[in-house]
């Protein structure tokens, strides 16, 4: 008998299937103008490329190995991407980069929203076959799911004209990248559609969308018309100086309630179809550490990136234990997950999976 695979509509309903990355053959790729803006001035990224060492891959391949077998075991299917070759440099008609990136994170290309999974634009260059690791996936779904739909959004060309030059200095410092934030100058341009799909938040018939780095204007207005029967909203975080991806600025927990950095504040006028539904915004709680580690192009707010297997029940990394108390004092049951070894990767426990399936239908939460 056919049956539905693919199907989530938001952030929070019971998890039945996902995705979750794998760490093989991940590499830092050269230096581009997009990942740049990114990298703090002062961290240990900067200069470097090349494949990542092969203990860190493997203990990264630990983590996420095991986070995939606790799933499994709460009866969650877990698929897996089957890795391409990553030192394999990209040339198209307009750009070349020496190698790409890996597997790692899957909630940055792939958006589910309802029956459809979407690959998104992407808006670096090494990132732009990222799509190709989980095709033999969508092409199992595709084949198993009468009803999913299988989208990809169109190709970026990518060339220079898609980036500020102003952004590419060596050394803008961060009050000068916190005044551009504020004012939505960001490293991209508007000269086409650009998006990662971890800029993306499902609340059923809603979805709010990160303006900053990673997705611009015109990918939010391309979202917009790809999703006719949803209401889209641009929203951004004017103290991130480095803005890219939503899921470790504001968490969605469960109806209600919602997570916010608070250092990355929402603002008042973006806040009106919260408060206006009794939405509860809580700051989220101080991460654990005061730095990222080694080779990590994420913030320490990878903290509040977390997984909700469903509305009572969240995975949160293990040693958060400020983060944990905080969802404990919220009423949530927290499943403790070793992760953080594997951030460097590209993210946390949000970032490292893509849901396939959750229970429930599309609804509309802010009617
Ligand atoms: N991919 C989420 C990274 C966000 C952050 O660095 O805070």
């Amino acid at each position: 008998m056919q049956k539905t695979i693919v199907n989530s509509w938001n952030e929070w309903d019971p998890l039945k299937h996902v995705i979750v990355g794998r760490a093989d053959d991940c590499h830092i790729p050269p230096e581009e103008p997009a990942l740049d803006a990114k990298v703090p001035e002062d961290s240990d990224m900067r200069g470097q490329w090349g494949r990542r060492p092969q203990e860190t891959i493997d203990r990264a391949n630990e983590l996420l190995d095991n986070f995939a077998s606790l799933l499994e075991k709460r009866g969650i299917r877990v698929d897996r991407p089957t890795p391409i070759d990553h030192s394999k440099p990209v040339t198209t008609p307009d750009f070349h980069t020496d190698s790409q990136f890996g597997c790692m994170p899957p909630r940055d290309v792939l958006l589910t929203v309802g029956s459809e999974i979407l690959e998104a634009t992407m808006s670096y260059r090494c990132r732009w076959f990222e799509y190709l690791n989980y095709r033999p996936l969508m092409q199992r779904y595709w084949e198993e799911d009468p009803n999913f739909r299988h989208e990809s959004a169109p190709k970026p060309r990518l060339t220079d004209a898609d980036y500020h030059p102003d952004y590419l200095s060596e050394k803008i410092g961060v009050e000068k990248r916190l005044k551009w934030t504020a004012e939505k100058f960001f490293v991209t341009t508007e000269e086409e559609p650009l998006f990662d799909a971890a800029d993306v938040l499902r609340f059923g018939r809603d979805l709010v969308v990160q303006h900053g780095f990673t997705t611009n204007l015109k990918g939010i207005e391309w979202i917009r018309r790809h999703f006719p029967d949803h209401r889209v909203h641009a929203v951004n975080f004017p103290g991130d100086p480095y803005p890219i991806h939503i899921d470790a600025t504001f968490t969605p927990l469960r109806p209600g309630l919602i997570l916010n950095n608070p250092q990355r504040r929402l603002p008042d006028e973006q806040r009106k179809m919260f408060n206006d539904n009794d939405w509860e915004i809580v700051d989220a709680a101080q991460p654990a550490h005061n730095t990222p580690p080694p080779l990590c192009y994420s913030s320490t707010w990878l903290s509040m990136n977390v997984l909700v297997l469903d509305p009572k029940t969240v995975c949160v990394e293990a040693s958060e234990v400020y983060q944990m108390e905080q969802m404990d004092k919220l009423g949530m049951e927290v499943v403790p997950v070793e992760l953080r070894d594997a951030y460097a990767f590209g993210g946390g426990l949000h970032c490292c999976t893509a849901d396939v399936y959750r229970e429930g239908g599309c609804e509309d939460y802010f009617p």
